[in-house]
């Protein structure tokens, strides 16, 4: 352990406080620059970034474009969140919360903002009537999809900051967010032995919430931290992401707003996944 912090007695801002995302965290909200969001043809522009929040709204939009919903087509486009493309005056006027992703559904009369990824994935699926499961496992659904929306940020900004972001390593954190982030898992796991899916025996919006997040990590592509989490013990989780991973609608929708080979930067046309690996 290192040197013990003694906090003063007020908090004040050290912009330099080291860590991968010092640059862009800051104690205060509100936009930084002037910058408009560009709008594409469709009714529904995604403002967002490939991330596993990203994931869950591109996942549920080709989703429901698989499933014949002509009406969920979609313009993708990129926000770079490491260059502070959140903070621009138009992002902020369709999330005050400057964090991806952030809808705009202009399929009304007037534009509806939609931000908060759960949000987005109850506006989107009430608005098709789609992948929320029968009535009477509705509160199910709901209860699973809120667990996802609580639960992560100990998974990403406990766990994921201190094992992977953090300046140096400290055991404290390290330790009690491992513990955490296991424990989940673990629920999880419970959970899907005994039903198929989250909610019983429908895939709804409450799997597409919970598999970038939680299928990522027991496939260890979270932080590299699938042996340190001992990931293959959670053997429902890992055939429960298995089986969504193998979904084509889940391939794509994984590629949008991401950068690099076989992936989508911006996504405008189903015909922009042609060709890509
Ligand atoms: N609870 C939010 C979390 C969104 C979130 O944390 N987004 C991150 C990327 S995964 C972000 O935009 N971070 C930028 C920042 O914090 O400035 C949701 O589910 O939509």
């Amino acid at each position: 352990m290192t040197q013990e912090y003694i906090p003063p007695k007020v908090w004040t801002w050290d912009a330099a406080n080291g860590g991968e995302w010092a640059s862009i965290n800051r104690p205060i909200a509100g936009p930084t620059h002037d910058k408009d969001l560009p709008v594409g043809d469709h009714p529904l522009q995604l403002y967002s970034m490939g991330t596993p929040n990203g994931q869950k709204v591109t996942i549920l939009l080709e989703e429901l474009l698989e499933a014949g919903h002509a009406g969920a087509e979609y313009d993708a486009w990129y926000i770079s969140i490491m260059q502070g493309d959140q903070f621009g005056s138009g992002f902020v006027a369709v999330n005050p919360n400057s964090k991806i992703p952030a809808l705009m559904d202009r399929s009304g009369d007037t534009p509806v903002r939609v931000f908060e990824s759960g949000a987005i994935l109850m506006h989107l699926a009430e608005k098709f009537d789609a992948f929320q499961g029968t009535a009477d496992n509705r509160s199910e659904m709901l209860s699973w999809l809120m667990w996802q929306m609580g639960s992560a940020p100990y998974l990403g900004g406990g766990f994921g900051h201190f094992y992977a972001y953090a300046p140096f390593k400290m055991e404290y954190p390290i330790d009690r967010f491992a513990m955490e982030v296991k424990r989940q898992l673990d629920v999880l796991d419970r959970r899907l032995a005994e039903a198929r899916y989250v909610a019983g025996d429908d895939y709804t919006i409450a799997d597409i919430a919970i598999y970038p997040w939680y299928g990522r990590t027991v496939f260890g592509e979270s932080y590299n931290a699938g042996e340190f989490l001992s990931v293959h013990e959670y053997k429902n989780v890992l055939r429960w992401a298995e089986e969504i991973r193998d979904r084509p609608a889940v391939q794509r929708g994984s590629k949008v707003n991401r950068e690099g080979e076989g992936l989508l930067r911006d996504r405008h046309a189903a015909s922009d996944f042609d060709g890509l690996v």
